[in-house]
């Protein structure tokens, strides 16, 4: 049976509502202030999102650069910090990413501008040798980390309890690694990973997987999928697999990378649930997207 618009459940229904509106009159503008931003959520940036402001090559914020070199860098090679040029927003979220196997910083530049513009500090870097192995890439992405909150030019931009860590192949094994030595991240996002092992039980950081259909080098079928297998049932996970894709697929711009690492890590880095709509109900296969895997509604 439909209530009429004018009866209440309950006897006191009449006079929560109108506690409810005396509040939403006299509460925000007198406790807060005209201007004030109450947000519920503290580390909400930018204005809210659409599919074409996620999928733009440039988001609200603009950027600044600095370099970072391999002589002043401790733990890792060194590398490039993009930053949102205003100090009027507070502190931001930031990212460390991590090249492959042979592979410079320039391998992975593009995420930098590209998500910085969207509401993060992101530190692209190079490591020690590009022989180094998923596990020392993994210790490299933290000492990026603690360089970029601790020593860095931009530490007082950064929210150092907002952290996370990308990176392609043997860097994306290295961001499953990092979140599994620290498992304060909030996000990790491997693009087409490779590891030896398979296995990560372990991690408890929001963990978004990216593999390739055409993937011949880390095959998804014995890196992404089983590491996203492996991850806990219960953690807040996804396993994106691109289409018409291949190993390296995530070094050069890419609208469908960005669009899901910017929803994730605004989602997990920065609590946004803006961002929700992006991420669940999970993206269907299309002409981008060969198979997607994840648990939704996110639960943390
Ligand atoms: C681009 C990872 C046996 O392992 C391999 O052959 C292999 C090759 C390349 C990569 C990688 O990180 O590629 C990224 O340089 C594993």
């Amino acid at each position: 049976m439909q209530l009429h618009p004018h009866t209440s459940r309950r006897g006191t229904g009449r006079l929560a509502g109108l506690t409810a509106a005396l509040a939403a009159v006299v509460g925000l503008s007198t406790l807060t202030g005209p201007g004030a931003h109450a947000a519920d959520n503290p580390y909400e940036r930018g204005p809210a999102p659409t599919e074409s402001s996620i999928e733009a090559l440039r988001g609200p914020y603009a950027v600044s650069q600095t370099s970072v070199s391999r002589l002043s860098a401790t733990g890792f090679g060194g590398g490039t910090i993009y930053y949102p040029t205003t100090t009027a927003d507070g502190t931001f979220g930031a990212v460390a990413i991590s090249p492959g196997y042979t592979a410079l910083e320039s391998s992975i530049s593009w995420l930098g501008p590209r998500l910085a513009s969207q509401g993060f500090v992101v530190f692209t870097i190079d490591t020690n040798t590009t022989l180094d192995q998923p596990g020392s890439r993994g210790d490299q992405l933290l000492a990026a980390l603690d360089y970029l909150t601790q020593r860095s030019s931009v530490r007082n931009r950064v929210d150092s309890s907002r952290l996370g860590v990308m990176g392609h192949s043997m860097g994306g094994g290295g961001s499953l690694e990092a979140a599994k030595t620290r498992p304060s991240l909030q996000a990790a996002i491997p693009l087409t990973p490779w590891n030896l092992d398979k296995t990560w039980p372990e991690l408890r950081t929001p963990t978004l997987i990216f593999g390739a259909d055409g993937d011949s080098i880390a095959p998804v079928s014995s890196h992404a999928e089983p590491f996203y297998t492996n991850l806990p049932s219960s953690l807040d996970r996804a396993y994106l697999e691109l289409n018409n894709a291949t190993h390296f697929t995530p070094n050069s711009s890419d609208t469908t990378i960005a669009k899901y690492s910017v929803s994730w890590l605004k989602r997990f880095i920065d609590n946004d649930t803006r961002y929700e709509q992006f991420l669940c109900p999970l993206p269907r296969p299309s002409l981008t997207i060969e198979e997607s895997r994840g648990n939704c509604p996110h639960t943390s």
